[in-house]
């Protein structure tokens, strides 16, 4: 049985292995938000990270432990889940393709993190607020429209008009970005409410996404975290507004 290790509060980028996962139908132990007696917590993510045996350790969580191997880097985990339960093409070329859809959103998670912490991921919001007005506004007016445009001109394109991102499939890469969806959703309502008609084929994939039988179930479940203010996505009243500046 796959480990999945990760912070136990928040749904983070671990929340977009976990989405593979539960959409696979994959059994797997959520290791940290066990309960403390039984080897969970905090406290044994961070003795994980702190193990001297592993000769090929992780950056920081989320990791996979997948029989001998510890796997890093939340892209790198899923081109493993998508090679080994059917979540992206097995030709090179659409493996790649969906990795490197995949990388995009990496880019983007960063963005959408830098923009609560634009000065230090290791600082309090409080002490950097006014940077991250700041880097809300850039955001907002530029950043959100490239990569959602981006990502409703890879949908337009797709030579099998499926309406999911790499042929005619669902994979990882849409669950990913039903994750960025829904996560910006909660942190930036006005905008997403003012910008989502411009991008009809990503709020059609998010909904897709949301109704698949597994994934309804999920995100119905207690094994889904509620997005809060510890996460990637924050919602801040003061960075959220209809456009950007
Ligand atoms: N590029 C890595 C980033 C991993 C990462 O930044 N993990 C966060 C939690 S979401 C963390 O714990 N970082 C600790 C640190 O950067 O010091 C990935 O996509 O998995």
């Amino acid at each position: 049985m796959y480990q999945l290790h990760y912070w136990p509060t928040i749904q983070g980028r671990g929340e977009f292995v976990r989405m593979a996962l539960e959409y696979a139908g994959v059994e797997y132990a959520d290791v940290a938000r066990a309960d403390e007696k039984d080897g969970g917590g905090e406290d044994a993510l961070m003795k994980a990270m702190n193990r001297k045996d592993l000769v090929y350790p992780p950056f920081a969580p989320p990791w996979l432990e997948a029989g001998d191997m510890v796997i890093g880097q939340t892209a790198n985990i899923l081109l493993y889940l998508g090679r080994h339960h059917d979540l992206a093409p097995h030709d090179e070329a659409g493996e790649l393709w969906t990795h490197q859809l995949q990388l995009t959103i990496a880019d983007f998670i960063v963005e959408i993190h830098d923009v609560h912490h634009p000065i230090g991921a290791g600082q309090y919001y409080e002490d950097q607020l006014d940077e991250a007005k700041r880097r809300a506004g850039d955001f907002r007016k530029h950043r959100v429209p490239k990569f959602l445009g981006y990502f409703e001109k890879v949908l337009d394109r797709n030579p099998a008009s499926s309406g999911c991102l790499v042929g005619d499939k669902i994979t990882y890469a849409d669950l990913s970005l039903f994750q960025i969806v829904a996560g910006l959703r909660y942190a930036f309502p006005k905008l997403m409410r003012a910008i989502e008609k411009k991008y009809p084929k990503v709020m059609a994939l998010h909904d897709r996404i949301e109704a698949q039988p597994r994934i309804t179930a999920y995100l119905k479940s207690d094994r889904r975290i509620p997005f809060n203010k510890e996460g990637i996505f924050r919602h801040y009243e003061e960075l959220d507004e209809a456009a950007g500046t």
